[in-house]
């Protein structure tokens, strides 16, 4: 283990002047008008908008500047002056389009009108609203519903979501995919069974009442910024910090608050971390084992000595099952074995494990280090049961804390968008708008791709996102898209995924949320949920780009009402017109959470939704928490341990990027410029390779079924990373990865550990 102070490549705290430097210089670049510096004061205000980057927390008493460089990034980008009108469409055909960088795609401006594609001309032409949604209605009572996929991607709001989960039930699928099957689908599913919610158990309050925080494999400074606050004002009180990554991130090291002068004039930063254990990528699991192995031994040692216990046996008697078949397990668990899978001497384990039996509250932050692996539901469940060792869920400061993505994603699951009709409220539904919701599977992200390249796809309408980039295996998912009858695009700017069209393809240009959103009944709001499982109201504050964006709940009434048309007992026009009508039928559907939904939603600091864990009430199967016995300490059966030359890939972010989006092509902190086509490499893999620094390589996916993935073009850069692992950028790189390759019981992707070798 290094010493945790010490960043090995860039020199400087994540925040501080950097961050400042980075925010102008993308204000500069979009042309946001030097009048329109305020939008950045609204942004996460009670009576503003809900910044559209991260689903980081939004405080009830926020900063004067509740926004962070990657927030201020977004709006920049959202709210960009240039325009990508009917005109450009004229002068490129969608086959030039695909020669473009994804960045320039997106730095062309907004999207301002509706686009229909013309086969003949091979161009987009401009459509009318009516025309566009008369069009896809028609089209879409030709298909077989089970054919049709409905994608999310998690920015639409709850009032958005809500509309389009009932759109697909009434149509006939639960075909409801979004990002979070990419993302934290693995947390869903094993916190569920581990405590019977699928979100986290915290709140912001609690970050006052802890007295020690684990970071699993988040990059906190360039991922969820806005939560370094949290993470600073803990550690001014000394709060320790243990993080588990195999990459030393800056924003994780080392926070200079950029929002304070103070911190900004002197060198002077906090430190973040207190340990800094860097682990082999997909060696979680292993290293959480050890800890619970050293805390389980130490408490064994404790009892022969009748000295006061170091689990919490009140709490494990009365909250939990399976503790003594874990316990069993973590004893007869080798060390060496611990050792060799998470890459970490037996010590740093035994550091980590002392710090936490120190500790009365402990939280639990953790992302897709964790999730996208194919143990990645495992890996969650090994959080659990780190944490239900010594009671830490359902208390104040302490609990599992999944950060999300997507400032939407968990709200968007909580109002229905979901495959698996057991957890959407289908009997409600069916009462409440009087029609039979399917009951069978829809398909998640994974399978719908498995589906459509078996030709069983139809149509795919996306709301958002940018699945021909984001989805593994792109050289196989690409073409398939062509062959479908129907593509329908709802967006902000032009990607890549608008370029690879169906028989009948549509752009539909829509607002912001940023963006002021007018309606016959007045201007409206719109609300999500955060990380937190906490609910706000945002409201649009910068005039829309152009006359012919519309929002979102309108397109989607829109379409619903063409393509159901009598079918239909929801009032489509009437929900358009006046979004408090969805939250009151929100409310209806799901009262426990929603009620009064219209009024609470402005409330300071939003409303939680209820959370039974966080209460010790456990909705599991055996109505208790369960420790969970890991099948495999990590390793991955797709991994040919055999293989001497294996590396494993991991895809990154980086602190220029939002997911697809490409800002620019630099990457601040890792110290790479002007380029995304990097693998970060050890000295030691590169010495065993004779590679140079800079020199060229292609790397070559290892499988076994007739599929030769391999990308080349990419250039080495020594980096402080664990032997066996390397780092690139997602979404470049997921060519590489298999379509199968995907966690067992989520189907999240496994972008964390792509066996590839260097050809
Ligand atoms: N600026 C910005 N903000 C974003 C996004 C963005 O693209 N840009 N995307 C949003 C979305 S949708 C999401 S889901 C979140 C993603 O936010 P994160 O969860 O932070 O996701 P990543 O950046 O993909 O990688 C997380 C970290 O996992 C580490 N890691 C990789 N493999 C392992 C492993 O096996 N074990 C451990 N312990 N660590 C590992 C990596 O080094 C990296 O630091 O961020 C959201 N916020
Ligand atoms: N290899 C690899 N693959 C990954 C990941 C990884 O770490 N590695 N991460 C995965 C994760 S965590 C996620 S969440 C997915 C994300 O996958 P997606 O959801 O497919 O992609 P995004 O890049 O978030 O979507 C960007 C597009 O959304 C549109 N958009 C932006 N704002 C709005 C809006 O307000 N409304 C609408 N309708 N459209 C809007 C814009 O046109 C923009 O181009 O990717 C996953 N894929
Ligand atoms: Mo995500």
């Amino acid at each position: 283990m290094k010493p945790a102070d010490k960043p090995s490549s860039y020199p400087f705290a994540s925040g501080g002047w950097g961050s400042l430097k980075a925010v102008t210089q993308i204000v500069t670049q979009e042309k946001v008008a030097l009048k329109d510096g305020p939008i950045l004061l609204k942004q996460n205000k009670p009576e503003g908008f809900a910044c559209v980057s991260c689903s980081w927390a939004k405080p009830a008493h926020p900063h004067t500047f509740e926004f962070c460089e990657s927030g201020a990034k977004a709006t920049a980008w959202d709210t960009t002056k240039k325009r990508i009108t009917p005109d450009f469409f004229a002068q490129h055909t969608v086959t030039e389009l695909l020669d473009w960088h994804d960045h320039d795609l997106e730095e062309a401006g907004r999207l301002t009108a509706p686009m229909k594609y013309d086969h003949a001309t091979d161009k987009y032409i401009e459509i009318s609203w009516e025309q566009a949604f008369d069009e896809i209605g028609r089209e879409m009572c030709m298909l077989d519903p089970h054919s049709v996929v409905f994608y999310t991607s998690g920015r639409a709001s709850l009032e958005t979501a809500y509309m389009f989960q009932l759109f697909a039930r009434m149509y006939g699928c639960n075909n409801l995919p979004d990002s979070s099957n990419m993302c934290h689908e693995s947390t869903s599913v094993g916190l569920t069974e581990a405590i019977g919610v699928g979100v986290g158990t915290i709140v912001l309050d609690d970050f006052e009442k802890t007295d020690l925080m684990f970071f699993f494999g988040q990059n906190v400074g360039t991922n969820s910024p806005r939560m370094l606050h949290q993470l600073q004002d803990a550690r001014k009180r000394g709060v320790p910090i243990i993080t588990f990554n195999p990459l030393r991130e800056p924003g994780l090291v080392s926070f200079a608050n950029p929002q304070s002068p103070l911190q900004m004039l002197t060198p002077a930063e906090t430190r973040i971390s207190t340990q800094y254990h860097q682990l082999k990528t997909g060696g979680d699991t292993a290293a959480i084992l050890g800890i619970c192995k050293a805390v389980i031994e130490a408490d064994d040692r404790a009892q022969a000595e009748g000295r006061p216990r170091k689990i919490d046996v009140e709490f494990i008697e009365q909250h939990t099952t399976g503790f003594d078949d874990f316990a069993a397990h973590a004893r007869s668990t080798e060390w060496r074995d611990i050792e060799r899978v998470s890459g970490l001497p037996r010590v740093a384990l035994l550091e980590a494990a002392d710090e936490y039996m120190h500790a009365q509250a402990v939280l639990a932050h953790f992302g897709m280090g964790l999730t996208q692996h194919r143990l990645g539901v495992q890996n969650v469940r090994m959080v659990c049961n780190l944490l239900l060792l010594r009671g830490n869920i359902g208390k104040p400061g302490a609990g599992p804390s999944p950060i999300r993505g997507h400032s939407n994603v968990q709200g968007q699951r909580t109002v229905g968008v979901t495959e698996k009709p057991e957890l959407a409220p289908l009997d409600q539904l069916a009462k409440q708008f009087s029609f039979e919701p399917p009951r069978d599977k829809g398909m998640n992200t994974v399978e719908a791709f498995e589906a459509m390249l078996e030709g069983k796809v139809s149509a795919v309408l996306n709301l958002g996102g940018n699945l021909v980039r984001s989805v593994p295996d792109r050289d196989r998912t690409e073409p398939a898209w062509s062959k479908l009858q129907l593509t329908v695009n709802v967006a902000t700017k032009l990607n890549r995924s608008h370029l690879v069209n169906g028989k009948n393809a549509y752009l539909l240009p829509c607002l912001s949320r940023i963006e002021i959103d007018r309606q016959a009944s007045g201007e409206q709001a719109v609300s999500m949920e955060d990380s937190t499982g906490c609910m706000h109201g945002s409201r649009g504050v910068t005039e829309p780009g152009s006359d012919d964006t519309r929002s979102e709940p309108f397109i989607v009434a829109g379409i619903a009402k063409a393509a159901l048309g009598a079918r239909s007992t929801v009032d489509w026009d009437a929900w358009r017109d006046d979004y408090a009508i969805v939250r009151d039928e929100i409310a209806t559907t799901y009262p426990d959470i929603f009620h009064d939904f219209n009024a609470r939603m402005w409330q300071p600091g939003g409303f939680h939704r209820p959370l039974p864990a966080r209460e010790r009430v456990w909705k599991t199967k055996s109505g208790k928490a369960g420790f969970l016995v890991p099948e495999s300490l990590g390793e991955d059966p797709d991994m040919p341990e055999t293989t001497p030359d294996a590396l494993r890939l991991m895809t990154l972010r980086s602190d220029s990027q939002f997911n697809t989006t490409i800002y620019s092509l630099d990457d601040r902190f890792r110290g790479v410029k002007d380029t995304r086509m990097v693998i970060l490499m050890s000295q030691a893999d590169m010495a065993k390779r004779q590679l140079q620094e800079g020199q060229e390589i292609t790397l070559q996916t290892l499988s076994n079924d007739g599929f030769d993935r391999r990308l080349g073009g990419l250039h080495v850069k020594a980096y402080d990373i664990p032997e066996g692992c390397i780092g690139g950028y997602f979404p470049e790189c997921n060519v590489l990865l298999p379509l199968w390759h995907y966690a067992k019981e989520s189907k999240v992707p496994g972008a964390k550990s792509i066996p590839v070798r260097v050809i």
